[in-house]
């Protein structure tokens, strides 16, 4: 199934980088953002909730957003695909897990050191002043207010026009220009800076895997690219790989 140069360059890799997006998601029944969304949020453009000014013009319906997307995301269970790259920290001496998606779902599937690039839905905190808030009372109309200073609560997620957490965009981009092989995964790389990493890799020479529905900017950059759902490839380049690397 996979071409034999591939699975030898990824059984002689020491440093393998994966960037996953949506599409990974996506058999778990999580709306990618280029998808159409469904019911009431069908009639809005994620990029434009996405955003600060969103949540200042209109809190209420931002915060409702991301509390139905909270509700998808605890209804739902990670797929095949994360269940596979849990398994990829044990096959090569290197491995980086970086994250465009904010479901938790690589967590979930037992991933222990993930970089979760655009923060995590899960996650709440105050505006003012950044409190992370574990349990909060649901009001009708406004967002819920901070216990400790009062400001609205928000998802410690990155919005449109908001700069990145230093420290995780920091260690992804060394990650990613020292990768010998770099995944992108279920990404249409179109949202940066996180679209630039392949870019960093392959131009300090990685060799670079594509797995996507669909063609994308990156396509033309791969080595290798399989079109085709993720949660159907990775597990069998998984089972090949391992057993490369320790046959029975
Ligand atoms: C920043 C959290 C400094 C919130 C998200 C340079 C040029 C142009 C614009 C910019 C630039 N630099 C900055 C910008 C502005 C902006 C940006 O990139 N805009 C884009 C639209 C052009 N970036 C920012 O604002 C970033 N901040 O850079 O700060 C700055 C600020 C302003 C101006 C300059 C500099 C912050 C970006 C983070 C935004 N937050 N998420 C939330 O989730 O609610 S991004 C959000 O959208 C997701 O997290 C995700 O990253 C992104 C969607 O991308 P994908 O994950 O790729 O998903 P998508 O739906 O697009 O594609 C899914 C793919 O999967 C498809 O290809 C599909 O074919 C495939 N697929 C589907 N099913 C499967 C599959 N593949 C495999 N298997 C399947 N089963």
């Amino acid at each position: 199934m996979f071409p034999p140069s591939l699975i030898d360059k990824l059984a002689a890799a020491h440093r393998v980088v994966v960037l996953t997006g949506a599409g990974v998601s996506a058999e778990s029944g999580i709306p990618t953002f280029r998808d159409a969304q469904t019911g009431i949020w069908s009639q809005y453009d994620p990029e434009q909730l996405a955003t600060p000014q969103a949540f200042r013009q209109n809190p209420k319906l931002v915060w409702e957003w991301y509390a139905w997307r909270r509700e998808l995301i605890d209804g739902a269970q990670p797929n095949p695909g994360h269940y596979a790259l849990a398994e990829w920290p044990d096959l090569f001496p290197s491995f980086t897990l970086i994250t465009q998606n904010v479901d938790g779902f690589h967590h979930l599937a037992g991933n222990k050191e993930v970089i979760e690039l655009h923060g995590n839905l899960q996650r709440i905190k105050c505006v003012e002043n950044g409190h992370v808030i574990p349990h909060w009372q649901e009001l009708s109309g406004q967002p819920p207010a901070c216990p400790h200073c009062g400001t609205l609560l928000r998802p410690d997620v990155v919005w449109f026009g908001e700069t990145l957490p230093t420290r995780a965009l920091i260690t992804a981009v060394e990650a990613s220009r020292t990768a010998d092989v770099f995944f992108a995964v279920g990404t249409s790389a179109l949202v940066q800076p996180a679209a630039s990493l392949p870019v960093e890799a392959v131009e300090r020479g990685a060799l670079l895997v594509e797995i996507n529905l669909q063609p994308t900017a990156l396509t033309s950059w791969a080595d290798f690219a399989f079109h085709a759902p993720s949660g159907t490839i990775l597990p069998p380049l998984t089972r090949e790989l391992a057993s490369r690397r320790h046959p029975s």
